[in-house]
């Protein structure tokens, strides 16, 4: 999709991963050389002396195409117009806080967000990065007028961590990996299906031969890889987290390759049996006019339908947790 300017809001702008997006934004990769970037940063109040020295920098880097930079902590209006909105502002999981906690801790966020997002924005796509990603996108799309169909999550950060280990296992170069799935929830109980994957054109089944390392290891390395960048950094994914945002912001600006897909978490419309309405990651195409279609008839094997149906149960028990956050 070529356009003369976009105008992008990004929420929590002044944390980690909005340190590694910004700048990427406003360099003209992710929407071309030829469009104009604004870029609309939200932040809570306190971190809005941080956020002016984010914006120093960006001014530093005298980038031609950034056209605008609008700084605030009112939702309305940072989302003025804009054309995607890129949650990523939420409150990160405390020492023994449970998944549930986190949940209902920043449920809320996107209740407000959602709401900001109808009065202020007729023509944005949503991508939700802050955790927990899935059900965060749910309560906006609830909450909001917009389209269910411009309401996304990420899970391209587990698509990139599964193309890495595969390529890694059979010695070939990441771009020899294609067709990549990942099914569910951002979450531990992801499905990154192997089973459909092709290296180099070929089923990676039959081009890696260790099934149960594909069935094993390769699978739990995908799930917890997050846990184990925080064990060796200190700090949770941030570049890899901002790369995969603008991996899917531009595989739905751009038409997907014929005999190619890109997994993202979107309403599901019943496809595989998935229940309806749930923010589940699935194969995607985009058509690069703003539609994208889920990918049908990918074979799933026993195993896989089982894997499917746990990272689905636990979409709908997170449902359950946030009911009154819905309408
Ligand atoms: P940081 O804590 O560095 O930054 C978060 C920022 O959000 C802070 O600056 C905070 O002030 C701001 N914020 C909090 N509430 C807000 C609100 N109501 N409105 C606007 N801004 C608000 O976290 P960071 O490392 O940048 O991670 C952000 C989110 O991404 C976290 O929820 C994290 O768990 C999630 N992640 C999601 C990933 C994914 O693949 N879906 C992977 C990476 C990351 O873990």
């Amino acid at each position: 999709m070529s356009r003369k300017s976009v105008k992008v809001a990004v929420t929590g702008a002044a944390g980690q991963i909005g340190y590694s997006l910004l700048f990427r934004l406003a360099s003209g990769e992710v929407f071309g050389p030829d469009t104009k970037v604004s870029l609309h940063l939200l932040e809570i109040t306190p971190a809005l002396p941080a956020l002016e020295g984010v914006v120093m920098e960006l001014d530093d880097c005298a980038f031609p195409l950034l056209e605008n930079v609008v700084v605030t902590d009112n939702a309305e209006t940072a989302f003025d117009g804009i054309n995607w909105a890129l949650f990523v502002g939420s409150k990160p999981r405390g020492a023994g806080m449970e998944r549930g906690d986190l949940i209902r801790e920043n449920g809320p966020i996107f209740v407000g967000q959602g709401r900001a997002l109808s009065k202020a924005a007729s023509d944005a796509r949503v991508l939700v990065v802050g955790n927990p990603a899935n059900t965060n996108c749910l309560i906006a799309m609830n909450n909001s007028d917009l389209p269910e169909e411009r309401f996304g999550a990420l899970t391209r950060l587990d698509q990139n961590r599964a193309y890495a280990q595969l390529a890694q296992k059979a010695g070939v170069p990441v771009s020899a990996v294609s067709n990549v799935t990942i099914w569910g929830n951002h979450s531990a109980t992801q499905y990154p299906d192997a089973e459909n994957a092709k290296i180099n054109g070929k089923p990676a089944m039959e081009v890696i031969t260790d099934h149960d390392w594909l069935r094993g290891e390769f699978i739990s390395t995908v799930q917890k890889r997050g846990a184990a960048v925080i064990a060796a950094r200190g700090k949770s994914s941030a570049a890899s987290a901002a790369n995969a945002a603008l991996d899917h912001v531009m595989s739905f600006e751009s038409k997907t390759p014929d005999g190619h897909w890109f997994s993202a978490a979107v309403p599901s419309d019943g496809s595989y049996g998935i229940e309806k309405g749930l923010i589940f990651s699935f194969p995607v195409v985009s058509d690069g006019a703003g539609g994208y279609s889920i990918v049908q008839g990918l074979q799933l094997s026993e195993f896989a339908k089982e894997k499917v149906v746990a990272t689905e149960q636990e979409l709908k028990d997170e449902k359950s947790v946030v009911t009154d956050l819905l309408r």
